[in-house]
């Protein structure tokens, strides 16, 4: 192919963009060098010392690097490369730099031995890697340049790459964001967890439904791993246990992937080490021979799948028995690859906690309290105290969610069945924790009235003749029992994976101020009790790096020419600064023609994911997070009927007066979770109805943003002016985007719940658009809910809009049913209550909208008041307060 007709095809001028760095250029010395080495040894290379192969990638330019992996890595002709392949050949020499400082601080750390934090967590919701390491590294200027001669701009290159999106949602996207706090705060520290071969399901749209399919993230190979195929640990399932020990009838092996994480303005690089099941064999050749084809693979098939699939955590389907196989897999690999490297410098296991602190994140790791007993007692050969002394002082719990049907309790028979040591171990554990109250539960119980009132005695007598006496110590000890009768299903004992995690950990932590209340009064009420000193609040915070510095160059640049430098994006408390401008008019001009970018952009994403065009002078108003009714995107869609309804009911005058808006929501579905895809279908519906109506014309306009994930989010966030943080009080427990959104300067509208309250807090409650009950009142309203009208005309007139022709006969009626009809349903999530205060606040909205300075100087002190929400801060406290991990920079020189 000619240069001329390889720069028509791909729309650039290539062969212009190569000339300077030209393949037909003699290659730089040493690089030349190593290959002349080949020549000379007849084709068998000599080794190169990797000092001077190092030295010289400092000193190549990524020019040269980049055509080089692009010509030999990639394998095709420089003249005629793709976006694809430019992004390949980008990302392979990144990989490179990475590598190196990976490497050295790895070095350094085993030499220092430090004490290490391991964060365990079945989801790291990482999204895309090229931007993000260009920038940490401080490669922006090196390979913008280089990128730039290639004819494309860095964002275009890394919109080629797959988003990792090994995670659901908040509790995945954490993960991502303390990785990179951690390496910024050069802690020793490695996120271990699973390397999905599919991540959550892409989401589309078909007939305004959510259709599913799967994610296969790994198309195109991925450049910011490295398979460590040496590295593989065995992890055992089902068997029995024979003199103590457990014998596994199937094994498999958990293959090591790492996947280094650059810090910014560190030259530390942490680690996300990521298992991939293998079976112990590839092949049963001789079940091939005998034409046994399928069965030839069987094993590793099975073995595969363990690593296959993220499940999706918001599903009721609980108590799959694939699902605790990835637990184990991965907790028992990174327990196994944590002892295995501590026992190279270390005789006495005691010392474990002196030099390794694991953070379960939520319940999906905490098998890893009879994991870590089980590897003491029976592979390291302690005794029962000694390991549980230090098991109970190297963990340490996180909870991330109040909801009871999301704490995972597996059936003993699952448990027993497939682990059936670690059953052991439980039980055991549950039982000396039971004596050890017993002293205290038997003098409460006696100080208690024991004689029953006289009809209660008779009724207990004829029961008690059915059944067997219950002794009312062992009754009132069940309440702190890690193994307990399921409520649903008499004679099914459960294994309460958080209460086992709270007794096996040094400390519990709930994830934002309101939510470590809310779980010391319910879930661990009894056990809060017992030990409040265990229990602790860590309020979550996002890496100011992707989430504002990356993702938002425009405002970014802004914030440091302002600040005179961009210390900001490490040290976010000094975005206090902007404070002082947010009254200064021209500032404000240049903030709002930033943000007026930014919505271009986002309309333009709206233009090519939906084909719907929409309006850039419109009010861009944004909910973008898992669908849940206790997220309430109906009651969004049900103030979003109101101002249909307003808007058709007004005269061509008197619709001057409405400010007009664009209201986008994005956000995927449990597949099995059928009220939460028709909360979807609702949105598109809406968006059908109101989008093509001329009468509201460009007013209103909804829209359904498909596939929502971590890099649409980096493009959503920038562009939004107000978001909708409007779960029922009470049933966050924190929620991470709203933090986001403040960062960038949109103005929130929420409810009192989750981490809203402090964001409040530190921007002024005045200057939120708070609405809404108080979640101290909950539990009476939800029971009055049947007897409470909802008093306002607009809420009927939303319901029969719902319910009337203007959609298919019956469409929504189960929704407005759960909702409106106290006969059938009782409203659990209080829309009904939270309606009218919801539309008053809208109203406010609108008001402040119009007055476009007041509107600035607030998006203004958004911004300027929300570096307490950076994870730095956060990671910084669980650091201190609950690891005692401090940090071991790599050296400059
Ligand atoms: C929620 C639910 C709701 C009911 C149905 C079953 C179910 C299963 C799981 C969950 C959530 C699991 C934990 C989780 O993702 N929590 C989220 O963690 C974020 C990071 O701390 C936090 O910001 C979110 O508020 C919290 O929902």
């Amino acid at each position: 192919m000619s240069s001329s007709s390889s720069s028509q095809l791909f729309g650039r001028n290539l062969s212009q963009a190569l000339r300077p760095v030209s393949l037909s250029r003699p290659l730089p010395q040493r690089v030349a060098a190593v290959t002349d080495t080949k020549k000379k040894t007849n084709g068998k290379a000599k080794p190169v010392p990797m000092e001077l192969i190092r030295v010289d990638q400092q000193k190549a330019a990524a020019e040269t690097e980049i055509l080089r992996k692009i010509a030999y890595q990639v394998g095709v002709d420089a003249e005629s490369v793709t976006a694809q392949q430019a992004y390949q050949g980008v990302a392979w020499t990144v990989r490179e730099r990475l590598i190196d400082a990976f490497n050295k601080t790895q070095a350094y750390w085993r030499e220092k031995d430090p004490k290490f934090i391991y964060y365990l967590s079945a989801e790291f919701l990482m999204g895309r890697t090229l931007t993000n390491a260009v920038n940490n590294l401080g490669l922006e200027g090196e390979f913008g340049e280089a990128i730039r001669k290639l004819g494309y701009s860095l964002e275009e290159l890394q919109s080629q790459e797959q988003n990792a999106s090994l995670g659901n949602g908040g509790l995945g996207r954490l993960a991502a964001c303390f990785l990179d706090s951690i390496a910024t705060l050069s802690l020793p520290g490695w996120g271990y967890g699973i390397r999905y071969r599919y991540g959550m399901f892409r989401q589309g749209l078909e007939n305004g439904y959510q259709s599913e399919s799967p994610d296969y993230w790994l198309t195109n190979g991925n450049p910011w791993e490295i398979p460590r195929r040496e590295l593989a640990y065995k992890i055992g399932f089902y068997g029995s246990v024979q003199q103590g020990k457990w014998v596994p009838d199937e094994q498999v092996y958990a293959v090591a992937y790492d996947n280094p994480i650059p810090g910014y303005g560190t030259k530390t690089v942490g680690n996300l080490r990521l298992f991939d099941c293998q079976p112990m064999s590839e092949f049963k050749l001789a079940s091939f021979n005998e034409g046994k084809y399928s069965e030839a693979t069987d094993a590793k098939r099975k073995a595969e799948d363990i690593s296959a699939v993220l499940y999706p955590n918001d599903a009721t389907e609980y108590g799959r028995e694939l699902r605790l196989k990835q637990q184990i897999f991965f907790v028992s690999a990174a327990i196994q690859d944590t002892l295995a490297r501590f026992k190279k410098t270390h005789k006495d296991m005691k010392e474990l906690p002196s030099k390794a602190c694991f953070q379960m994140n939520d319940t999906h790791p905490t098998i890893a309290v009879a994991e870590l007993m089980r590897l003491l007692i029976d592979q390291e050969g302690l005794k029962w105290d000694a390991a549980w002394d230090i098991t109970t002082k190297s963990l340490a719990f996180t909870n991330h969610t109040v909801m009871p049907e999301a704490l995972e309790k597996w059936p003993v028979k699952v448990m027993a069945k497939l682990l059936p040591r670690h059953m052991e171990i439980i039980e055991k554990i549950d039982s000396i924790w039971k004596d050890s109250l017993r002293a205290k539960v038997t003098s409460e119980v006696g100080s208690q009235p024991k004689q029953a009132a006289p009809e209660k005695a008779a009724e207990a007598t004829k029961e008690a003749a059915a059944e067997p006496p219950v002794d009312p110590v062992e009754a009132a000890l069940a309440k702190y029992s890690i193994i307990t009768e399921n409520p649903w299903e008499k004679g099914v004992k459960l294994v309460n994976m958080a209460f086992m995690a709270t007794i096996g950990s040094k400390s519990t932590n709930g994830v934002a101020a309101i939510h470590s209340e809310i779980i010391k009064e319910t879930i661990f009420k009894d056990f809060y009790e017992l030990s409040p000193e265990k229990f602790q609040n860590k309020t979550n915070g996002v890496t100011p790096r992707r989430w504002l510095a990356y993702c938002n160059p425009g405002l970014s640049k802004l914030i440091t020419k302002t600040l005179g430098s961009d210390e900001w994006i490490s040290k976010t408390d000094q975005l206090t600064g902007l404070k002082q401008h947010a009254d200064d008019k021209a500032f404000q001009k240049q903030w709002r023609s930033i943000k007026l970018e930014n919505k271009q952009r986002l309309a333009d994403l709206i233009k090519s994911k939906t084909g719907i065009s929409v309006p850039t002078n419109a009010l861009y108003d944004v909910q973008i997070k898992r669908i849940h009714e206790y997220k309430r995107q109906h009651l969004n869609m049900f103030s979003v009927v109101n101002r249909y309804l307003e808007i058709k009911a007004a005269s061509p005058e008197e619709r001057k007066k409405f400010v007009p808006r664009v209201v986008i929501i994005g956000g995927k579905a449990a597949s099995a979770y059928v009220m939460a895809k028709k909360m979807i279908k609702l949105v598109t519906s809406l968006g059908d109805v109101i989008n093509n109506d001329p009468e509201v014309s460009d007013l209103l306009k909804v829209v359904f943003i498909p596939d929502y994930n971590v890099s649409l989010a980096e493009t959503i966030i920038p562009g939004a002016e107000v978001s909708q943080h409007i779960s029922t009080a009470g049933t966050e427990a924190s929620g991470t985007s709203n933090m986001k959104f403040q960062m960038n300067g949109c103005l929130i509208i929420g409810t009192m719940d989750g981490a809203n309250i402090e964001i409040a807090q530190e921007s002024g409650k005045e200057n939120m658009f708070v609405f809404g009950v108080d979640a101290k009142d909950i539990g009476r309203l939800r029971e009055e809910r049947k007897n409470f009208k909802v008093n306002d005309p607009r809420w009927e007139k939303v319901m029969s809009f719902l319910t009337g022709n203007t959609f298919e006969q019956g469409l929504f009626q189960d929704l407005v049913d759960n909702v409106n009809d106290m006969s059938k349903a009782n409203d659990w999530f209080l829309l009904g209550n939270d309606f009218t205060d919801y539309l008053r606040a809208q109203d406010e909205i609108d008001v402040l909208y119009k007055d476009q300075d007041a509107w600035t100087k607030r998006s203004i002190l958004y911004t300027a008041s929300s570096g307490f929400f950076s994870s730095d801060r956060c990671i910084d406290q669980y650091a201190k307060e609950i690891w005692d991990v401090k940090p071991c920079p790599v050296p400059s020189s």
